[in-house]
């Protein structure tokens, strides 16, 4: 893709658009936010937005039947121009569940960056060796397993097993979602997946509650358990309670995981954020987070370049 193609915000056709190809937008879907500011905070060279999506556009990547929601377009040209703007160089897209199992407009994104992206894929159980290789050709380096029952109903957990043991041996990791108050549940099954493991929002704690209390101990004990256990420390717009610009009681949480385990750590937009009620973030705020939770250059450097650099692009 040139870079002539890409849209930023400042560019006029940059707004949200509804679902096109005859789907209609949710009423009360809150759209990417129109005119985020640039960050303060000046990202690392190399810096990776690791969890972020693409939606559609409806009218060539259909949303899927089974899908629990019909979000805004969010296409590759807008989330290219963010990544730009906002100061990224590379892009790790995360399957979101209204595009089910059908992974195809994520590898349109990932073809037209260059190189620059790499992403995580939903996969049904039944999918070919052929498939797997040209997924993996195209950028692919994860699956992703939902437990957020708002978003998809339970795939059977052998079966997500037998998932886990076809995409190791390539090279890929899993990624999992889950809300705080299920992990007790989910604990044994995390513990005995093959690959490495890599966790969305901390595993969104409720953050109203003691960092030390016992619900994040058990997700601080999963990782320190567990070696190959990774977390993304992303979505204080998602987590908070005390709100915008500064999420300021998502930060002890975020900090705490990315101090202890600061070479597991990694960081994403989560653009274009789906779901989100009552405030969509402003992206420039979402990056000026960083400082406060990597408080060092050398933190800093891990989170956004040397960890995501080392898990999707192989560099040692
Ligand atoms: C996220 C969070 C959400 C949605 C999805 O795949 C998805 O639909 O991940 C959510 O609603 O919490 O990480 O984007």
């Amino acid at each position: 893709m040139n870079s002539g193609a890409l849209i930023q915000p400042g560019d006029p056709t940059w707004p949200a658009s509804p679902a096109t190809g005859g789907f209609t937008t949710d009423r009360d879907w809150l759209p990417f936010h129109a005119a985020p500011r640039r960050p303060r905070f000046a990202l690392p060279r190399g810096a990776v937005d690791a969890h972020c999506h693409v939606f559609g556009p409806g009218a060539r990547f259909p949303y899927a039947a089974e899908r629990r929601y019909t979000p805004c377009d969010a296409p590759k040209e807008k989330l290219f121009g963010l990544r730009d703007y906002l100061g990224f160089e590379r892009n790790v897209i995360v399957q979101a569940t209204c595009h089910g199992a059908d992974n195809a407009a994520l590898v349109d994104a990932l073809r037209a960056a260059g190189g620059r992206a790499r992403g995580v894929a939903t996969v049904a159980a039944g999918i070919s060796d052929r498939e797997l290789e040209e997924l993996d050709a195209a950028g692919v380096r994860g699956v992703r397993f939902n437990f957020v029952k708002r978003l998809v109903d339970t795939t059977p957990r052998d079966v997500l097993l037998q998932i886990a043991r076809r995409v190791e041996p390539i090279g890929w990791h899993v990624v999992i979602y889950f809300e705080g108050a299920e992990l007790a549940e989910l604990y044994d099954f995390f513990a005995a997946l093959p690959a490495t493991v890599v966790v969305d929002h901390m595993g969104r704690p409720d953050v109203t509650k003691s960092v030390d209390g016992p619900e994040f101990e058990l997700f601080v004990k999963l990782m320190r358990e567990h070696p190959n256990i990774w977390s993304k420390v992303s979505c204080p717009d998602r987590l908070s309670s005390s709100g915008p610009p500064g999420y300021a009681d998502v930060v002890p949480f975020a900090r705490r995981i990315v101090e202890i385990f600061p070479d597991r750590v990694l960081w994403g937009t989560d653009w274009p954020h789906p779901n989100l009620k009552p405030h969509m973030p402003d992206d420039g705020d979402l990056v000026d987070f960083l400082p406060k939770i990597a408080t060092t250059a050398a933190l800093q450097r891990q989170l956004l370049v040397d960890n995501p650099l080392r898990l999707y692009w192989g560099v040692p």
